[in-house]
């Protein structure tokens, strides 16, 4: 800060409070704190375990129904470094979403752009602008921003899956806008319709397809884990990862989201690491634990944790795991706002986390 003469203390403070009085502040005293060396996130590594979240989303499911209006059966994983904003990071939003058999959510868009990552159940499918993806655990089902979308479970079993928005980062630049569809569903013109045009490799060229996301609106576990096994077979890494992109431009499948799947092989762990941006890792499967700036998360199936931007992470997995990754990745590469590094040395364990 800059240096007052003694005199001159009583006089400073005055003006202080006059450019206060005036919605002034002068940078010199807030330089620090806005622009730090590196940053200093609001956001904490925070972890929920399925065993938490799964009784719950049940408990909700007999508690409340899903009327017409827009609603959804959703709790969202509320940082506690947000003063209660129910915000996963300052950038994501991520939540658990439950669908009794039986019940559809109704049909609407809005600005802010959607994944859902299925974690449990079948017979549920996502229709996207006329189009019924099918979601079975493991598959991503994209809605990208201002597409109509509704849910739907034609199945006898509950499904709860993890929705990923980048809500937060749109709503901080003051741009959502929300619409409710005319009908409770949208007709139906498709099934899996995108995945039968684009989900080949081979592309049609008799349409401009030139928008900002995928339009592969389906990626199946099924085909994900087979290139993964590919992957590390090729390789021969324990550790390997793939990018959902969209298969025109190889782009991220969503202009605001990074998808990915990270597959460590039993025993083995990945190199400490840190990027600015931060992660939802939804565990698909397998178990493991992982040290964030140094506090070890313990982590088994479908437990759900959060990586700050900048802090270091260093994954190891006990059981074969796949990790699924939902980042701001996209939107800070394309502002020319990312950085990444390895660090040479394994982080010290300082804690261990304690789930609530
Ligand atoms: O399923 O459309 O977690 O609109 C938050 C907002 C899910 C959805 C969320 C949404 C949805
Ligand atoms: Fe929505």
């Amino acid at each position: 800060m800059a240096k007052i003469a003694d005199t001159l203390q009583v006089d400073y403070d005055e003006f202080c409070g006059a450019l206060a009085a005036k919605d002034l502040q002068p940078l010199w005293k807030i330089n620090k704190q806005i622009m730090p060396q590196q940053p200093h996130p609001k956001t904490l590594p925070w972890l929920w375990n399925w065993s938490t979240l799964l009784p719950l989303a049940q408990r909700a499911g007999e508690l409340i129904t899903i009327d017409r209006g827009g609603d959804r059966r959703v709790l969202a994983l509320c940082n506690p470094g947000l003063n209660g904003m129910p915000y996963t990071s300052t950038t994501l939003w991520g939540a658990v979403q439950y669908l009794a058999p039986g019940e559809s959510a109704p049909a609407h868009r809005h600005t802010p752009g959607a994944i859902r990552f299925v974690m449990e159940g079948e017979g549920v499918w996502t229709t996207v602008n006329g189009d019924a993806c099918d979601m079975t655990p493991g598959d991503l089902v994209l809605t990208p921003n201002w597409h109509w979308h509704d849910h739907t479970n034609a199945g006898d079993q509950p499904m709860v899956w993890f929705d990923g928005l980048d809500l937060p980062l749109v709503g901080w630049m003051e741009s959502v806008f929300f619409e409710l569809y005319p009908d409770n569903l949208q007709p139906i013109d498709a099934r899996n319709g995108s995945e039968r045009l684009y989900g080949r490799g081979t592309v049609p060229t008799d349409r401009e397809e030139q928008s900002l996301h995928s339009p592969l609106l389906r990626y199946p576990y099924s085909e994900v884990s087979l290139q993964l096994d590919a992957m590390l077979e090729e390789t021969g890494l324990e550790v390997t990862t793939l990018n959902y992109v969209n298969p025109i431009n190889g782009h991220s499948a969503l202009p605001t989201l990074g998808l990915e799947m990270t597959r460590i092989r039993e025993g083995a762990s990945t190199r400490p690491y840190r990027k600015a941006g931060s992660s939802i890792v939804v565990v698909f499967r397998g178990a493991g634990h992982s040290v964030i700036d140094g506090q070890r998360f313990d982590w088994s199936e479908h437990d759900i944790f959060v990586i700050p931007s900048w802090a270091t992470v260093e994954h190891v997995a006990s059981e074969s795991s796949d990790l699924f990754v939902t980042t701001d990745r996209p939107v800070l590469q394309v502002l020319g706002l990312f950085r990444e590094e390895y660090l040479e040395h394994p982080q010290k364990v300082t804690g261990t986390f304690e789930p609530r």
